[in-house]
């Protein structure tokens, strides 16, 4: 039944698939997971049982998911997160082998460097998505990014817009969007980004809706400030980090508007290690992911307060 690509939703993810399907000299089907989903459903999975090739870039899905698929298909990966090295598949991911991450910034530049690709836009806009200005912190690449801009008259603060531009979609929740985009983005150059209408619109939508969000703000305690609200748009981390930035306390956001059936709990510090909470959290049976700072979980709805409950409790110190 031919081939299928599976790619993140953000821009390095849409970038990864527009490099790889570019390299295949094929047309392609490609599809994103649900949005919000770093698995895939049964019904998902159902659908790519039936494909002889199944790519999949910039995404770490889970391991049980991928094997349930290298029983029917073959399937190659090309990926930078932290994850362990799958010897059932082909495995295309230099962390997963040993190397740093900070040498492989985005998706897209494991597939350059696989394929020999020249450093051009679709490259670059993969590393600042997921770096945005953080890459100022990493000298290799702030030079690679800089003799980028040089060459090619632009800064590093229009590729960053450009990259809030294209993240619109997902975080409108436009997955019919987001799967085009790879089709049509090696057209075009950083001004074609920048004033792309519908883009631009979008990125309004978004702005006002943050803004509804932080008016919702309240104080808990002297050092907690949380959100909760019920928006049918992606952008929960945005707005914890805003709230989190603009007030220097523990920030809490909940959202139980963008999952019919799940609440999304985002928590940002800049004083604790939240890792024992992301641990318990995970021992406890939920979807949670994060780093010591930052915490994201999707949780049932009829669990969102016990949840929230342990995290406060958490922040408070009294855990
Ligand atoms: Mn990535």
């Amino acid at each position: 039944m031919g081939d299928i690509l599976i790619h993140h939703w953000d821009t390095d993810g849409i970038c990864s698939a527009h490099l790889l399907m570019k390299h295949l000299g094929e047309k392609i089907r490609n599809i994103t997971p649900q949005i919000g989903n770093y698995y895939l459903t049964d019904e998902e999975m159902d659908m790519l049982g039936g494909f002889d090739g199944i790519f999949i870039v910039d995404m770490a899905l889970p391991e049980d998911n991928i094997k349930r698929l290298s029983r029917s298909s073959e399937v190659t990966v090309y990926d930078h997160h932290v994850q362990s090295y799958m010897d059932f598949i082909h495995h295309i991911n230099p962390v997963a082998k040993g190397s740093r991450q900070e040498d492989y910034p985005s998706c897209t530049w494991v597939l350059k460097e696989h394929f020999k690709i020249d450093t051009d836009l679709q490259v670059i806009l993969g590393i600042i998505g997921d770096n945005e200005h953080k890459i100022k912190e990493n000298r290799r690449f702030y030079e690679i990014v800089m003799k980028f801009c040089d060459r090619f008259s632009t800064t590093l603060e229009d590729l960053v817009r450009a990259v809030h531009l294209i993240d619109s979609n997902y975080k409108l929740g436009k997955k019919d969007a987001v799967e085009k985009i790879p089709h049509y983005i090696g057209e075009m150059s950083i001004d074609d980004i920048l004033n792309c209408e519908d883009w631009n619109r979008n990125l309004e939508t978004i702005e006002k809706e943050i803004e509804r969000a932080l008016n919702k703000r309240q104080s808990v305690g002297k050092n907690l400030e949380m959100i909760d609200i019920e928006s049918p748009y992606n952008v929960i981390s945005e707005i914890t980090r805003r709230l989190a930035w603009s007030t220097g306390k523990n920030a809490v956001v909940i959202n139980r508007g963008f999952f019919p059936d799940k609440s999304q709990i985002y928590v940002r510090t800049s004083t604790m290690d939240l890792s024992n909470l992301i641990g318990k959290l995970k021992s406890m049976g939920y979807n949670v992911g994060g780093k010591p700072r930052v915490l994201g979980a999707i949780v049932p709805k009829n669990s969102t307060d016990m949840v929230v409950n342990k995290v406060v409790k958490f922040l408070e110190g009294e855990n």
